[in-house]
Formats: C-alpha cells, structure tokens, sequence
C-alpha cells in the first residue's frame, strides 16, 4: 500500500469525519502531509477523503477498541512513510446534568473517549512518532481541561484526566524526538458537538451559540492544529488556549440580543 510520493510525512487525525476533525485534516493535507483520516463513519470518512484527494488515507477506526486502533497502526506501517504527527482529535460530551445527577452511563462514554481513547492511540503510535526523529503529538483539549462549570461535571472531569495524560506523557518522553502539544478551544461551534451532547436537540444546542456574534469554528482550530505542528520541531507549545473574542470566561459570554 505504500505511498508514491515518497516520504511524504504521515499525519493521523482521529475524529476525522466531521467538526474539528475534518477541517484539520483538509488544512494538514493542504500544508503537505499524507493525512490518514481515522473515525468510526466510514461513509463520512470516504466523502472527506475524496475531497481531499491523493493525499489522505481513511482509517474506519473506533478508538475505544484496542484492535480497531491497532488496525490504524498497521495502516499507517503500511504507508511505508514516516509519521511524523498524530492529532488527538476524537472526544465529546454527553449531557449537562449536575453531579448529583450524572449519568454513568455518559461519564463513562466521555472517560472512554476523551481519555482512554487517546491513551490507546497515543500509545499505539508513539513508537511510530519516535522512530520518524521529528514526532509531534497534538491533543485536543477543551477549556473544560481547567475551568469546571456546572453541569459540565462528566466532560469537565474527562478534559482534566485528559490534560493530566498530556502532561505527564511531556514529562516522561523528554529528551526522545516527539513534542507533545495541548490545544484547548472554548466556543467552537460545529455541526455536531453540542447536538451530541444534547442527544440530538437541536433547540438546546443551537442555544449554546444564540446571540454569540462569532463563535470559533472547526478551521480555526484546524488552523491553530497547523501553526503548532509546523513551527521549527525544537518548538514545543506545550498549552494554547483558545476562545472566540466573545468568550472572555467560561462563563463570561456576550451574547448579543
Ligand atoms: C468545549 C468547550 O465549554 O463546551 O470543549 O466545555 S465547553
């Protein structure tokens, strides 16, 4: 299965089939890599990677599965280039229940996706990032990653344990070729993310965003996702925080009537 053109870097997007996900991966096929687009959706994955042309690969990936996630490690083996980044882009939240409600059931779909999800791909790539000399590992986390608000409980926890993964990995693979960045966007309104966390409502979550003049979008990030990855690799943005102009807290949103 290799790749023709020969050593073109390899980038993994996980939660490539929509929102923040597939704007990275157009914007890193754009800015020259092989991108292999992983997410559960297979008819969504083949639209984004028709579009983008020669240079993706897409990867019907479930990350909360060891062997599904070493199936994307053996593709990316098989392209026979080097990988050089992994954007750890799969996660989401489930309900804004108060913690003396919290649901279970979410909490433990949000720890299984925001964390162990990006436990199992990381680690199943690392080797791969390691051996290519330049490795950058780009995780999407979420102003929930420091700020809890309420009703956030489930997702706020998940963001945070995530951080702490991020963190510690930083600390424990210094001195070996792979920088480890965090991005944490606030307001970023995309098709999906809310209308997820709301099950669907599209009422509830249209009103997260009502009034909001300009809330971030998925190629905002994407373009933040390319800015890190391609600065000099001895430049490591360890956190980048970012929210619309409108957001100047968690809770400090101008809404506009
Ligand atoms: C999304 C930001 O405010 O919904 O990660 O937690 S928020």
């Amino acid at each position: 299965m290799g790749l023709d053109r020969s050593m073109q870097n390899i980038a993994v997007v996980t939660g490539a089939s929509s929102g923040i996900g597939a704007a990275t991966a157009r914007r890193l096929a754009g800015e020259g890599f092989h991108v292999v687009a992983a997410a559960r959706r297979a008819d969504r994955l083949a639209t984004l990677v028709k579009e983008i042309g020669p240079h993706a690969t897409a990867v019907t990936c479930d990350i909360t599965s060891d062997d599904s996630v070493a199936a994307l490690a053996g593709t990316v083996a098989e392209l026979g280039a080097p990988l050089t980044l992994l954007v750890n882009n799969a996660g989401g939240a489930r309900g804004l229940d108060p913690v003396a409600a919290g649901s279970i059931e979410d909490w433990q779909w949000m720890y299984d996706v925001n964390v162990l999800g990006t436990l199992r791909v990381t680690k199943a790539l690392l080797p791969a990032l390691e051996a290519s000399g330049a490795g950058t590992i780009v995780t999407i986390g979420s102003t929930a990653a420091f700020t809890p608000y309420e009703g956030g409980g489930g997702y706020v926890a998940a963001k945070h344990a995530q951080t702490a993964l991020v963190g510690t990995l930083r600390l424990e693979i210094v001195g070996k070729p792979v920088r480890v960045v965090e991005i944490d966007p606030g307001m970023v309104q995309t098709d999906e993310f809310s209308l997820n966390r709301f099950a669907g409502d599209r009422e509830r979550a249209d009103a997260v965003y009502a009034g909001v003049k300009e809330p971030l979008v998925a190629d905002d990030i994407a373009d933040i996702v390319a800015f890190a990855a391609t600065r000099p690799h001895h430049v490591n943005i360890d956190r980048l925080v970012v929210r619309p102009i409108a957001q100047a807290a968690q809770h400090k949103v101008h809404r506009e009537r």
